[in-house]
């Protein structure tokens, strides 16, 4: 059994009695109530779900295992050469809420290896699809074509389910997927945008190093992509993507159906689809003035003559942060400490809508949190890189969000949470409860 499973095992069988303990002893402590705009306002700010994976908190921003982006990325082992670190390493802390150490990471990295090779009918479905498909739809019909292949359906089909070692299945399931989806995005981005001309993994490279050479895209984008998936991973549990994954699992659904439906709602242009809408917007924006940067002014009359045609800003907002998103900021910070990007016309426009965009939203008054998430910044850099083909962005969203999405329903297997099952009540009931005759 590898060193990560044993981990996890360990650290799993010292957690159980913890939420055994909460539900027999505390079940019935209150957490909070619930108001007719929660009931009605998509349960915002209801607390009913659980994860220890990552928390976000409205001020802060997200930390992942306790640790804030900046402290995530100083903590795990680096790949040799790079200023980022490796992806299996930050799967083995999101997994364990341990950090690794190079060994320990490094043993990942050989396992997600011998896990990577597309299956060929997965490559049959893609190719099967009009080439003008949307990648998402693309990316969401390979994870869900290779649910044929899940251990955890096998073995539940061969009435060899139990609650307690079930988690294993899962954790079989989730690692071939983590294994996989980064070659599989290369092989639709090169497909659809590239001729049809596809760069084998080279054996030698990580998991970001590889993505990063089957896309074609040169250093330093192997650490763009490190960083992205990092940074994309995980939200706490209430996001529609993570959510939806979650509640999709709770019908002892496998990894396969669950994590392609989370994808199915990261499609949605409120959630990750937003990366593309920023990047479209800016780039419609520079095409209408022939290229140039804006002025200020410009710039305020365009969010303006967004927002009163009814749209929303893409990139900024967010239902549960109240401040800049650290994911923002960190990709911002990648942005200024690398040469040639600090001056790049599109860099210096996301910089300007930074210094315009929330003042415009304050003005306007509906949005909660006028500053930006972590849509806004993330497409210029692919843009730099060469990556232009927005509609694929939504695709590296996805990549990134696996790890925290597949590591919260390993947990969910092992801490047996129930089949999730909300209560619906009527409208008329709603107006019984305000007293409305
Ligand atoms: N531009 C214009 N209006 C906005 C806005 C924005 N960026 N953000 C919020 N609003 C509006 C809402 O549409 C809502 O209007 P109505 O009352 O007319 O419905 C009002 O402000 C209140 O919304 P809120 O409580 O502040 O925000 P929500 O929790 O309802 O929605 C989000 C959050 C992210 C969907 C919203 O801010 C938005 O649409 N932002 C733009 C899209 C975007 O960047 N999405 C990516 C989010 C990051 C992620 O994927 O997790």
């Amino acid at each position: 059994m590898s060193t990560l499973k044993e981990t996890l095992r360990k650290k799993i069988e010292e957690h159980r009695p913890r939420t055994t303990r909460l539900v027999k002893e505390f079940g019935d402590v209150k957490l909070g109530d619930v108001t007719i705009s929660q009931a009605i306002g998509g349960a915002r700010g209801i607390k009913c779900l659980v994860t220890d994976i990552s928390y976000l908190d409205p001020m802060e921003g997200i930390r992942f295992r306790g640790k804030t982006i900046p402290e995530t990325f100083a903590a795990l082992p680096k790949v040799p050469g790079s200023d980022y670190p490796y992806v299996e390493g930050f799967w083995w802390m999101l997994l364990t809420g341990d950090v690794p150490t190079m060994e320990q990471t490094l043993e990942v990295v050989e396992d997600w290896k011998k896990r990577s090779q597309i299956p060929a009918y997965v490559i049959d479905v893609l190719r099967a699809l009009p080439r003008d498909s949307h990648p998402m739809a693309m990316f969401s019909a390979a994870i869900v074509a290779m649910q044929r292949d899940s251990v955890f359906a096998k073995n539940y089909a061969a009435g060899k389910f139990n609650k307690m070692t079930c988690w294993e299945d899962m954790y079989e399931d989730a690692n071939e997927l983590m294994a996989k989806l980064g070659p599989i995005a290369a092989y639709i981005y090169r497909m659809k945008y590239k001729g049809d001309t596809h760069i084998p993994a080279d054996p030698k490279l990580d998991m970001g190093g590889n993505f990063a050479h089957m896309m074609g895209v040169d250093k330093p984008y192997d650490d763009v992509a490190r960083m992205y998936f990092i940074l994309h991973s995980d939200h706490e549990s209430g996001n529609v993507s993570a959510h939806t994954t979650h509640l999709v699992a709770s019908a002892l659904s496998d990894a396969y159906y669950s994590y392609a439906a989370g994808i199915n709602g990261l499609a949605g242009p409120l959630h990750g689809l937003a990366n593309q809408e920023v990047l479209a917007w800016t780039q419609n924006f520079m095409d209408k003035l022939g290229g140039k940067v804006p002025t200020k002014e410009e710039l305020e009359k365009a969010l303006w003559d967004t927002l009163n045609s009814g749209q929303v800003i893409p990139g900024y907002g967010h239902a549960v942060l109240r401040k800049t998103d650290p994911r923002y900021t960190s990709q911002r910070e990648f942005c200024l400490k690398t040469p040639g990007l600090k001056e790049y016309p599109l860099f210096q426009l996301v910089s300007m809508i930074f210094e315009v965009a929330p003042d415009v939203l304050l003005k306007h008054g509906k949005a909660k949190n006028p500053w930006p998430n972590v849509d806004a910044q993330s497409g210029v850099i692919q843009w730099y890189y060469g990556v232009t083909e927005y509609d694929f962005y939504t695709v590296l969203f996805g990549v990134g969000r696996a790890l925290g999405c597949l590591a919260n329903i390993t947990w969910d297997r092992a801490l047996g949470y129930a089949i999730e099952r909300p209560k619906s009540v009527t409208t008329a009931m709603l107006e019984d409860a305000a007293g409305i005759k």
